[in-house]
């Protein structure tokens, strides 16, 4: 999957690591883009949370991690997923409530699951994948072969005790766990710093004994760079490191979040922060030609075509299978 990180903690990407992670930035962009028109049109019937603007996060992370590594994502945790490589056409198909998605179509976009992929599942319950997470490295821990667990969540899930618990519990037992604290300035509608009295969620590592860093998640560079070395901290057997990823949720909470709460041109200021722009910037620097970024875009909206294709000809999930897979 990459040729200048080292998944051990080296922490650079060469011309052709950062080109790889363009096109998947921008395929993860344009599936949002399509989601979220097929959620306006009604063809998605479930809710959509998008990651627009928070896809540096997981592709980079994905870069400096091994394939054998796992990660719990949140309802947006789309580029979590496709960033680990989960079927695009399955996913799409998911999305869109058919027989043929990743989980029958009874998940939607905010909680499938790819247990093959080590793709541990969306949660709707803010700060689950905390608990879910320091689980699996527990599990990790007890097999023995170095795996890394990744906990996904957001500046709002810091918050919960769930979080807190798992911290507690990751810490003394030194387990093989990254806290992934995607900090995009809003919890639902909420502003975050209306929420703590502190700048830097990170600072909250020290008080369980391990390290905190706050990086600019826009930045797919910094990302490759902090998660590499958290994962080797953690294949070390020196436990948990937790990473808050400044970034910026380009779109609203929801699909149909009316927004009303933010500051008036806070998206368009926020344009050139947008970490697409940015490496696009980066590679057009490094010499990469115009002709071949376009291609890219065409690239990625005609795999976003041929997935909602197929999953619009694939039967609609039959309700009278609904309580297959069902566990209480
Ligand atoms: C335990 C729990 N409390 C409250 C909610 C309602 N809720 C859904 S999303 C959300 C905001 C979470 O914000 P953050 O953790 O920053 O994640 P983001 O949506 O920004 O990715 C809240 C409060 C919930 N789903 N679960
Ligand atoms: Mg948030």
């Amino acid at each position: 999957m990459m040729n200048g990180v080292e998944r051990n903690g080296s922490a650079t990407a060469n011309q052709s690591d950062l080109f790889g992670a363009l096109r998947k930035m921008t395929l993860i962009r344009a599936f949002e883009e399509r989601a979220i028109r097929l959620r306006s049109s009604g063809d998605i019937a479930c809710s959509v949370h998008p990651c627009n603007g928070q896809e540096a996060i997981a592709v980079g992370a994905r870069l400096a991690l091994r394939d054998d590594d796992t990660v719990a994502a949140t309802y947006r945790g789309h580029h979590w997923a496709i960033a680990t490589g989960l079927p695009l056409d399955a996913l799409m198909a998911e999305f869109l409530g058919r027989e043929s998605g990743l989980n029958g179509g009874r998940a939607g976009a905010g909680l499938f699951l790819s247990i093959e992929h080590g793709f541990l599942g969306e949660s709707g319950i803010v700060g689950a994948t905390g608990p879910i997470a320091t689980g699996a490295a527990l599990a990790h821990q007890f097999e023995g072969r170095g795996r890394v667990s990744v906990a996904s969540f957001g500046d709002g899930a810091m918050n919960q005790g769930a979080i807190h618990e798992a911290m507690c519990f990751a810490a003394v037992c030194d387990l093989p766990v990254i806290f992934m604290c995607e900090n995009n300035g809003y919890a639902e509608f909420t502003d975050a710093a209306a929420m703590v009295r502190i700048p830097r969620l990170a600072d909250r590592a020290a008080s369980y004994g391990f390290p905190g860093i706050q990086i600019d998640g826009d930045d797919l560079e910094a990302v490759v760079a902090a998660v590499a070395l958290a994962a080797k901290r953690a294949r070390a057997g020196e436990g948990p490191t937790l990473i808050e990823a400044m970034t910026h949720r380009l779109g609203g909470h929801h699909t149909f979040d009316a927004q009303q709460y933010r500051p008036k041109g806070e998206q368009q200021s926020w344009a050139a922060a947008d970490c697409i722009v940015r490496l696009r910037e980066r590679l057009r620097d490094g010499g990469v030609g115009a002709d071949r970024l376009s291609e890219i875009d065409r690239e990625a909206e005609a795999m976003v075509d041929a997935a909602v294709g197929k999953a619009m000809a694939a039967p609609l999930s039959d309700p009278s299978t609904l309580l297959e897979h069902v566990y209480a």
